[in-house]
């Protein structure tokens, strides 16, 4: 599970078995201090805060709009797609929309993306 390896980018995919599995002593961890990947480049998630869907790095109803445009209007999707699943259950709907909206302005749950 590599990004292109015909275009010789042999990065690790999000879910690629290879992630994790290397070497278990702590001196052979990743640089972010997780346990070795197998392969030439470790994996690197991407970074992202959770529910921020338009990419702005900021939370407010810019993103609600976002995913509603995306959900309902076929607008861009969020990158990554993680970052729009505000309500953590691994899919992306209205519910993700009105987990934010809660938080935004009702006190709701903080945004519980699925672990990056
Ligand atoms: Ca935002
Ligand atoms: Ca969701």
């Amino acid at each position: 599970m590599l990004a292109g390896p015909a275009e010789h980018d042999f990065s690790l995919l999000a879910g690629s078995p290879c992630i994790d599995a290397g070497h278990p002593g702590a001196s052979y961890n990743d640089p972010d201090g997780s346990r070795s990947d197998i392969g030439a480049l470790p994996f690197m998630p991407p970074e992202y805060i959770c529910g921020d869907a338009d990419g702005s790095a900021v939370l407010n109803i810019l993103d609600v709009t976002y995913l509603i445009n995306f959900l309902y209007k076929s607008g861009p999707e969020p990158e990554p797609m993680a970052a729009g699943d505000a309500d953590g259950d691994g899919g992306l709907n209205i519910l993700d929309v009105t987990h934010l909206i809660r938080y935004l302005y009702k006190d709701g749950e903080t945004p519980l993306c699925p672990e990056k």
